[in-house]
């Protein structure tokens, strides 16, 4: 069993961070993005969507989307819970999961992709305009998080989940792209701070900068 993907960068970051938590240690394989390796044949066939991560099994059954592997290893391992347990709660999960996927992360990556040289190799039109027009929907999805950590300990409540990790791989975006967390948005800073410090994110992005 393998992942295809950088452990300490982009989606993969989010897998690295779930299986630290879990405890389950697998091997992560680089791919060279800016090198066009995800676009080459032999990796379409596990990925046709020429994105990492992708987890491959030892009968080489392939898995891709962040989610779905972790959703795959939530089940096999379910200590400790990271996708809520019971109806309820797993559904509180996933929406805070995706909120943050889509109202944070996603024009944060928008703003990346469009703004930064250095991604230029997969996004070969720029748009800088486009990349603006997603800094104020970043600040809103800032600002979403916040209200909800000034009431919660972590974003889909009281325990810690899998809608931290991708709030994490969100965070630690905007520092790539210019931005960063308002002093004023205190429940944001408060679990910026702390969940920075955990073993599976300093295992996985190093140790915070003091
Ligand atoms: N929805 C996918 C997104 C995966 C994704 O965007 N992966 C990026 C790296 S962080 C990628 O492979 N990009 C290649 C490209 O855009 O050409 C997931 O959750 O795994």
């Amino acid at each position: 069993m393998k992942i295809w993907g950088a452990r300490n960068g982009g989606n993969p970051v989010r897998v690295a961070i779930f299986l630290e938590e879990k405890g389950i240690d697998i091997p992560f394989e680089p791919v060279d993005l800016m090198g066009g390796a995800h676009r080459a044949a032999d990796f379409l066939v596990k990925s046709p969507t020429a994105q990492v991560p992708v987890l491959e099994l030892d009968d080489g059954t392939c898995l891709s989307e962040t989610i779905a592997i972790c959703r795959y290893f939530e089940r096999l391992h379910p200590e400790p819970p990271l996708m809520g347990v019971g109806p309820l709660d797993e559904a509180v999960v996933e929406m805070w999961q995706r909120r943050v996927e889509f109202l944070v992360y996603g024009p944060a990556r928008e703003v990346f992709r469009h703004s930064v040289a250095f991604v230029k190799a997969l996004e070969p039109v720029q748009l800088a305009p486009w990349a603006e027009l997603n800094r104020p929907r970043v600040a809103a999805g800032l600002d979403l998080l916040d209200a909800q950590l000034r009431r919660h300990t972590f974003v889909s409540g009281d325990q810690f989940t899998v809608a931290d990790i991708t709030a994490i791989m969100a965070c630690n975006m905007l520092g790539r792209i210019d931005m960063e967390i308002p002093a004023t948005l205190t429940g944001l800073t408060r679990w910026r701070n702390q969940v920075f410090q955990r073993p599976s994110v300093v295992s996985v992005l190093g140790a915070p900068k003091a």
